[in-house]
């Protein structure tokens, strides 16, 4: 990997492995679609993928997944003798590829040796933040001596998936250069249509058009021969349409209209449409940049991680939020987890909080779907998808994992235990409704959202009449390994959150609408439980710090064998087993996969004391595997807090550094879990404004508690309060808002 500048990087590889991680490096999107950082000429091997947030399939029993719709810019190059010129072939002379992340665009440079001439290829292609269905690629071909070669400019229909295939029904059609391919998914026949044109410039280059289409459908494609003379570029303006489900159904006569200008004036088209894309970007990182003076890789880490959020954010339509892994592929089930409510969200919150009104929204039109959950396991109210795809249901399997001496699935509980999800959720909607002071929310289904999952949480709690206490049990926290636990402390805060929420917000509208109130409470079944809500509030189990200043994990925490990472790794057979559930290394253990405790004491952070969350974190932290991406971020956040951010900055650095450097983990099992990840980029974030600028917003107050590392200067950031705009600088010794 290079580092060209603070907002571009580049890298050579050509192996497998780079043609992967370069995949999720490289990516461009715009919150509609996601497209992977692969070569024009990539075929299924390098997984190219063309991701539509929302847009899901399931072929046959297999996991319902992303749909990796046909690959819109195909543009392979061959020479006469029918040998493609790719990053794989033998002739390749040099090949790098970039990003820009100032603009989300992708380029490539790469060049082969035929016949002794050399061929070069220039491509830039973006994702267009201001047209959702539209992907431009320029693509420049050139050469120092006269040669003759045949480019493919086409659609492909042929992708990987890893539980596919999910298309079906294809059908092509082709009007002079503008190709389209139609196809549906299997599950519910959703309509899908891709479109590529052309524009082909070439200054003296003679071209002789053998415009025939490749009909091997799943693949159409246009066949051009070129003649290309020294130094005389060839340029292919190429647009591509994705179109889905209702937004397919335009006619085909518009296609043919706008196809006629695209041949035209395509290359006034594409940079006209790239100085578009491009203004949109100047006004995202108006408000959503992040200056670091002092350390510019830092600085160059941290914007990078905010470039993956701005373009995975859904502007573009009401109710969608963001998948776990983005838009960079088909992992994790393109499923929302609660990744996005407290670790993508603070940064929308603090930079465009209509981005998290949307993440709200999606959680309301996905409120049946958690109450049909709910229901299912014999509670009332709303139990969400622990991963949760476009109707709500949960997309999260039985058996997440799979044994690797065995070969045979193992159960996991993770959609069954996980309860903390609904509170989750609860969480950012009163740091919405904190933040920016849009009670609209409420009255738009949030409201309906908190009584339900408050309900969710009553009929799971019990009352133990000895302790005179509710408790939370069979539960897993956010400590994935620990599988159906008791009193997991995490989990206990958050459902007491959830009921405290409620009560706030029953008061809320007790005082200024008790006609909405009344229906609400009515409509969601609550209000023969409200007695019972003072009760539970007051009563719940909420575990306290023991004689060393420990919170324990779940009852009976302690009790685990104690031991080091490092030892419980030398008891592993296979470096890709897993370390949780029945059977796993670290299940009997203390060795946590992930931020739990920690994640707590971040979460109410003014509820303990420095002296508790400083014992807690040095207690955690060396029994944390971090084998999740979400753990880093919070252990460098509680690390600033208790005044430490020179301990909190490896954490940081890896939360940040995660995408750019690709050194995640890639299976879970012999399960791929690959790709981007959005929560860890807002973990970056958050270390940097709630970590190291100690930045908090307490009923409408801004707070500034500087700590920067030794190494930085200052620190520049935006922030919305209440719907105004704050830019806050921070120092070494102090402070400005403005
Ligand atoms: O939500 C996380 C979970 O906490 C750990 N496993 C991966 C999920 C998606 O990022």
């Amino acid at each position: 990997m290079k580092y060209i500048d603070e907002w571009n990087i580049a890298d050579s590889g050509i192996s497998d492995d780079d043609i992967l991680i370069n995949g999720n490096r490289f990516l461009i999107g715009n919150g509609n679609l996601g497209y992977r950082g692969t070569v024009e000429e990539a075929d299924a091997t390098h997984m190219p993928a063309t991701i539509c947030n929302g847009l899901y399939d399931r072929q046959g029993k297999k996991w319902r997944e992303p749909v990796n719709i046909p690959n819109p810019i195909v543009i392979r190059l061959f020479t006469q003798q029918k040998d493609l010129l790719s990053i794989k072939s033998h002739n390749l002379l040099s090949h790098e590829q970039r990003l820009n992340f100032r603009y989300g665009i992708f380029s490539r440079s790469t060049s082969w040796n035929v016949n002794n001439s050399n061929i070069q290829v220039q491509s830039e292609r973006f994702l267009s933040m201001d047209e959702p269905h539209h992907l431009y690629v320029k693509y420049r071909v050139i050469t120092d001596a006269p040669v003759t070669l045949l480019c493919e400019r086409g659609i492909d229909g042929l992708v990987y998936d890893i539980n596919g295939p999910h298309l079906i029904q294809f059908e092509s059609d082709q009007y002079d250069s503008m190709l389209q391919l139609r196809c549906k998914t299997q599950e519910q026949l959703i309509p899908i249509t891709v479109i590529s044109e052309a524009k082909y410039v070439g200054g003296d280059t003679v071209r002789q058009f053998e415009q025939h289409t490749v009909s091997k459908v799943p693949y159409i494609a246009e066949l051009i021969k070129i003649e290309l003379h020294p130094q005389i570029p060839f340029v292919i303006y190429c647009r591509s349409s994705i179109y889905s489900g209702e937004e397919s159904s335009h006619s085909y006569e518009e296609d043919i209209k706008l196809n006629y200008a695209w041949n035209k004036e395509g290359d006034v088209l594409y940079d006209r449409a790239l100085q578009r894309h491009r203004s949109v970007w100047d006004r995202l990182w108006k408000d959503g940049d992040v200056i670091i003076e002092g350390d510019p890789a830092s600085q160059r880490s941290l914007r990078f991680s905010l470039y993956h959020l701005q373009s995975i954010a859904p502007r573009h339509r009401a109710g969608l939020s963001v998948p776990a892994r983005g838009l960079s592929g088909q992992t994790y089930k393109g499923a929302v987890f609660w990744d996005t409510e407290l670790f993508i969200s603070p940064y929308f919150l603090s930079t465009d909080p209509s981005v998290v009104r949307n993440f709200i929204l999606y959680r309301i039109r996905t409120l049946p779907g958690a109450i049909r959950k709910a229901h299912e396991y014999g509670y009332l109210g709303a139990f969400y998808a622990w991963e949760s795809q476009e109707t709500g249901e949960d997309a999260c399997s039985d058996f997440n994992v799979v044994d690797v001496f065995t070969g045979r699935p193992v159960r996991t509980y993770f959609k069954d235990k996980q309860i903390h999800i609904s509170a989750d959720i609860v969480y950012a909607i009163k740091q919405y409704l904190s933040m920016t002071g849009d009670v609209s929310i409420l009255t738009e289904g949030a409201f309906e959202v908190i009584l339900n999952c408050a309900l969710f949480y009553f009929s799971y709690i019990y009352y133990s009449p000895m302790k005179n206490r509710y408790e939370v049990l069979d539960v897993i926290g956010p400590d994935e390994y620990h599988e159906r636990v008791n009193n997991n402390a995490f989990t206990n805060y958050m459902v007491h959150f959830t009921l405290n929420t409620a009560l706030e917000y029953i008061n809320y509208f007790s005082d200024t609408d008790k006609q909405f109130l009344s229906d609400k409470l009515q409509s969601t079944g609550f209000l023969p439980y409200i007695p019972l809500l003072y009760d539970l509030v007051s009563k719940i189990y909420l575990p306290e710090p023991n004689e060393n200043g420990i919170i324990e994990q779940f009852d009976g925490y302690f009790r685990l064998e104690d031991l080091s990472i490092t030892e419980l790794k030398k008891r592993l057979l296979d470096p890709k087993e897993y370390w949780g559930g029945a059977n796993g290394v670290a299940s009997h253990t203390q060795i946590i996969k992930q931020a739990d405790v920690v994640a707590l004491l971040h979460l109410f952070k003014d509820q303990f004391s420095n002296l508790i969350k400083e014992r807690n974190i040095t207690y955690y932290a060396s029994r944390t595997e971090h084998g999740s991406s979400l753990s880093a971020s919070m252990h460098s956040l509680v690390y600033c807090d208790v005044g430490q951010p020179e301990l909190a900055f490896p954490y940081f650095k890896k939360t940040a550094e995660i995408d750019l450097t690709g050194e995640a983990k890639q299976f879970a099992g012999l399960i791929y879990i690959g790709g981007t990840h959005p929560a860890a980029n807002g973990g970056s974030w958050m270390s940097v404004v709630y970590g190291f600028c100690g930045f908090a917003v307490k009923d409408g107050t801004i707070f500034i508690k500087p700590q920067l590392p030794k190494h930085w200067k200052k620190v520049v950031f935006t922030s919305y309060v209440q719907g105004k705009k704050y830019t806050i600088t921070v120092n070494k010794d102090g402070y400005t808002i403005c």
